[in-house]
């Protein structure tokens, strides 16, 4: 099994789980900042499980700074999307170019992450050259594209998709200019070559539809025990899991996991995503969820599953509106970065709401909305509409609720007022400070800290707006324009720079 390394960034290091997850629960209580050092990433909790959290990414996205901020934070592997694929690394006979590739790989170095590399053989984005060979001169190109493209990355790809996709539906060899020229010897040809080139990488057929149980996994299953059998080197199977709502959950994942394990083989979910008909409904977010929650569980419960990449992890760059129309909404993280429903149901999957050990059991799920009240960034209030939704199964007692607002102070007063003006469940129920953060942030300096001291929120229900306001005694003017928890929107929308903790755990938010 590849051994998964936790990382260092941020500001805590390697710091085990409980001890961060101890460490939040430590601050929140003493009143000082629980700031992102103190938020368990999808990689450090899934590390703590001796597996990776991984994404797709591509060279364009990486100019997006707010993307690549949480690629390169919240994910300890990464998988090229395109820029290893042989239009764009052979495109021409014998002319190699792995710049773009490169990129990729020195993201990931920058960011101690493993790379995924894909893929060496497949009958997608292949350049035409390729299938126009006369067939005896098939096996050579291969095996050369291989030996170049393996031989360049070595050292830098932890795993490689040798062969990607060769199966049909019904379980049936795909056709392309590799099956026609050599039968299905491709496959067995491909991973020598592989291995000759890398001999330390870990070698994977990948493939859809293989998730659950079903002929063409049963198709895949029997071509790697015959390979395997034949003393081909073979590591591993991936299982794309590219799933949709509307087709139901993939019948029992965990037993075909296992039943590849049981031949001594890794498995690794390689790109997952879960998408839907537009527009996205409460249901189908909530089935949603439970699928991303269901293969998390699934990797965790089948020891040689080394880990979960999903198909880039926000629907901002997501490969599914352009290839079925009407359908989408399918990551982690929606088009504004912001995390999804389904972005908690992984990190509970992975243990990442009660790792600090607490009173036991599950803290809760909530989102904070946010809209803007305040007409001005530049008067003497700052004026956050805020609103919490329980996105989980249980009812959450919100006088164990938190909520973190940040901005920046600017001259004049340090000593300041906060008021809640209106909200339909009673402002006398909200409490609100000012707090100065411990380590300030840029644009985070203060907080304005919101709680409750009782009642209680349902599944499902909202508390529906709290209008909050604050100023500083002296009535000096604020600059709320590079505020971190800011937003110009004027109607209510999830707002991940706004932090939300349950019994001193964060369950919302990215902090500053
Ligand atoms: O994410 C990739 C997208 O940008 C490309 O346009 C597409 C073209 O085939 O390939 C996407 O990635 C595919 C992956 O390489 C193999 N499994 C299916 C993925 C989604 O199409």
């Amino acid at each position: 099994m590849s051994s998964v390394k936790p990382r260092r960034h941020g500001r805590h290091g390697g710091l085990p789980v409980l001890l961060v997850g101890a460490l939040t629960l430590a601050l929140s209580l003493t009143g000082g900042p629980a700031n992102a050092a103190q938020q368990a990433t999808l990689h450090e909790l899934a590390a703590a499980q001796g597996k990776y959290f991984g994404s797709a990414t591509d060279n364009p996205e990486l100019t997006d700074a707010a993307y690549a901020d949480i690629l390169g934070s919240e994910f300890g592997q990464i998988t090229p999307g395109n820029s290893m694929k042989w239009d764009t690394t052979e495109p021409v006979q014998g002319q190699f170019n792995f710049a773009k590739g490169d990129v990729i790989t020195g993201f990931a170095a920058q960011h101690d992450q493993t790379v995924r590399g894909h893929t060496l053989v497949w009958h997608s984005q292949l350049p035409s050259w390729v299938g126009a060979l006369p067939s005896t001169q098939v096996e050579a190109a291969m095996t050369r594209h291989i030996t170049e493209e393996a031989t360049h990355y070595r050292g830098a790809v932890t795993a490689w998709d040798v062969v990607n996709e060769p199966f049909n539906e019904d379980g049936t060899y795909r056709t392309s200019p590799f099956y026609n020229a050599m039968g299905t010897d491709y496959i067995a040809t491909a991973l020598r070559a592989a291995h000759a080139a890398d001999p330390d990488a870990k070698l994977y057929l990948n493939d859809y539809n293989i998730e659950g149980l079903g002929a063409k996994s049963d198709a895949m299953y029997a071509l790697v025990s015959e390979l395997l059998d034949e003393g081909v080197p073979l590591d591993g199977v991936g299982m794309q899991a590219h799933l949709a709502v509307q087709y139901g959950f993939p019948y029992q994942m965990q037993a075909n996991m296992q039943r590849f394990a049981d031949l001594g083989l890794d498995v690794a979910v390689t790109e997952l995503d879960v998408r839907m008909q537009l527009p996205a409904d409460a249901a189908k977010t909530a089935t949603q969820s439970s699928y991303y929650q269901q293969v998390t569980e699934a990797c965790l419960a089948v020891e040689r599953c080394v880990g979960i990449t999903v198909w880039d992890y926000t629907d901002k760059y997501s490969w599914v509106p352009s290839t079925f129309p009407g359908q989408g909404a399918a990551n982690l993280y929606d088009e504004n970065l912001s995390p999804k429903p389904a972005h908690s149901a992984v990190r509970t999957a992975l243990g990442g709401q009660d790792g600090g050990g607490g009173e036991g059991g599950e803290p809760g799920a909530l989102k904070a909305q946010y809209r803007n009240s305040d007409s001005s960034v530049g008067d003497n209030q700052i004026k956050p509409g805020l609103q919490l939704v329980n996105t989980g199964t249980t009812p959450v007692s919100l006088s164990d609720v938190t909520v973190r607002y940040w901005f920046t102070a600017g001259n004049g007063a340090a000593t300041y007022n906060s008021w809640c003006d209106w909200s339909p469940i009673g402002c006398s129920t909200v409490t609100h400070r000012v707090v100065a953060a411990d380590t300030p942030e840029a644009g985070a300096d203060h907080y304005l800290e919101v709680g409750f001291t009782g009642g209680t929120l349902a599944p499902g229900a909202t508390t529906g707006e709290i209008q909050l306001r604050l100023n500083k005694t002296d009535w000096s003017l604020f600059d709320e324009s590079d505020d971190y928890s800011y937003g110009s929107g004027t109607s209510y929308a999830d707002a991940s720079r706004i932090a939300v903790y349950v019994g001193g755990e964060p369950v919302w938010g990215i902090e500053p």
